[in-house]
C-alpha cells in the first residue's frame, strides 16, 4: 500500500496532468472523483457545479450528452476554473494507434483539447499508447490504462492485468496510472523496477449504500478501496446523483460525505 502523501508524490510526478491532479488533491484535501453520467447538458453542468468544491477530478462520458454543442466545452472549462479540478473523459479507447489518435484529437468532441486525462483498454497492445501519446503528450495530457474492471465476471485479470502494468512501465512519460481495484506496483516485474515508479490507482465501483446494480456493476466502500486496497482516487457516480439528478442540495451533501470518507481513509493509510 502506498504510504507517501499526495503532496510528496506531486513533487516527483513527471507528467503534468498527474502533477496537477496530485497537487489539487493535496490543496483541496480530496481524493474524490465524481462520474457525471447524465444525458442533458443542463444537468451535467448543474451537478458539476454542485460537487465541484469536493472533487479533484470530474469524470465525463461526453458522448452520452444528447444536446452537445461546442459551447458546452467552454462552460465545462468555466466550472473547472471556478472550482479548481481537472477533467477525465472516460473514453476507454480500444482501437489501432492511427484510429485512436483521430478519435482523441478530432470529431465532434476533440477530447484532447479539453480533457486532461483519458483512458484506454490495452487489448491492441503498445500501439494504442503510441497513437494516443502522439496527440496527448505534446499537450501535457495523461493516460490511464484499464488494468481491471469493477464488473462481475471481468476478463481483465491475471496475465492481462500484468501485461497492462508492463505497458505502463514502458511508457511512464504518458501513462500516469490505472483504472483498477487495487495497487498494481508489485505486478509483472522485479522489486528494482518497482521501487521508483508511481502509478495512480483510480477506482470505480464505489458506493456507500448499494452493493451493485442490475447490469453487473459491483460496489465497495471508499474505506475498503482506499485503506485496504490502496486506491488513490475513488470514482463515484450514481452513489452521489443517482436518486434524483435534479436534487442539487442532496447531491452536494453526498459529495461532501464521500469526500470525507475517502480522505479519512487516506489519512489513516498514511500513518
Ligand atoms: N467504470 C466502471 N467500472 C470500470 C470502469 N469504468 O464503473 O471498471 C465507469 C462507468 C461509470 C462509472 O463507465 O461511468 O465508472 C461508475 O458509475 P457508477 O458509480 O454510477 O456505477
Amino acid at each position: 500500500v502506498q504510504t507517501r502523501s499526495y503532496g510528496q508524490r506531486a513533487r516527483n510526478a513527471k507528467n503534468p496532468a498527474a502533477k496537477t491532479l496530485l497537487d489539487t488533491m493535496e490543496r483541496k484535501k480530496t481524493n474524490l472523483a465524481v462520474s457525471v453520467d447524465v444525458t442533458k447538458s443542463e444537468d451535467l453542468l448543474a451537478i458539476i457545479d454542485a460537487v465541484g468544491p469536493y472533487v479533484c477530478l470530474i469524470k465525463t462520458h461526453i458522448d452520452i450528452v444528447e444536446d452537445f454543442d461546442s459551447t458546452l466545452i467552454a462552460k465545462l472549462q468555466n466550472l473547472e476554473r471556478k472550482h479548481d479540478f481537472i477533467y477525465f473523459e472516460d473514453r476507454k479507447f480500444a482501437d489501432i494507434g492511427n484510429t485512436v489518435a483521430l478519435q482523441y484529437s478530432s470529431g465532434v468532441y476533440k477530447i484532447a483539447s479539453w480533457s486532461h486525462i483519458t483512458n484506454a483498454h490495452v487489448v491492441p497492445g503498445p500501439s494504442i499508447i503510441k497513437g494516443l501519446a502522439s496527440i496527448g503528450l505534446p499537450l501535457g495530457r495523461g493516460l490511464l490504462l484499464l488494468a481491471e474492471m469493477s464488473t462481475a465476471g471481468s476478463l481483465a485479470t491475471g496475465s492481462y492485468t500484468e501485461a497492462a502494468v508492463e505497458l505502463a512501465r514502458q511508457n511512464q512519460d504518458f501513462v500516469i496510472g490505472f483504472i483498477a481495484q487495487r495497487r498494481m506496483e508489485g505486478l509483472g516485474a522485479g522489486p528494482e523496477e518497482a521501487s521508483d515508479e508511481d502509478f495512480l490507482i483510480l477506482t470505480p465501483g464505489i458506493g456507500l449504500e448499494s452493493q451493485g446494480d442490475s447490469m453487473g456493476q459491483q460496489y465497495r466502500t471508499p474505506r475498503t478501496a482506499v485503506l485496504e486496497s490502496g486506491s488513490d482516487i475513488i470514482i463515484v457516480g450514481r452513489g452521489i446523483y443517482g436518486s434524483d439528478p435534479k436534487a442539487i442540495d442532496a447531491i452536494s451533501g453526498k459529495a461532501r460525505r464521500y469526500m470525507e470518507e475517502g480522505w479519512k481513509a487516506y489519512v489513516e493509510r498514511l500513518v
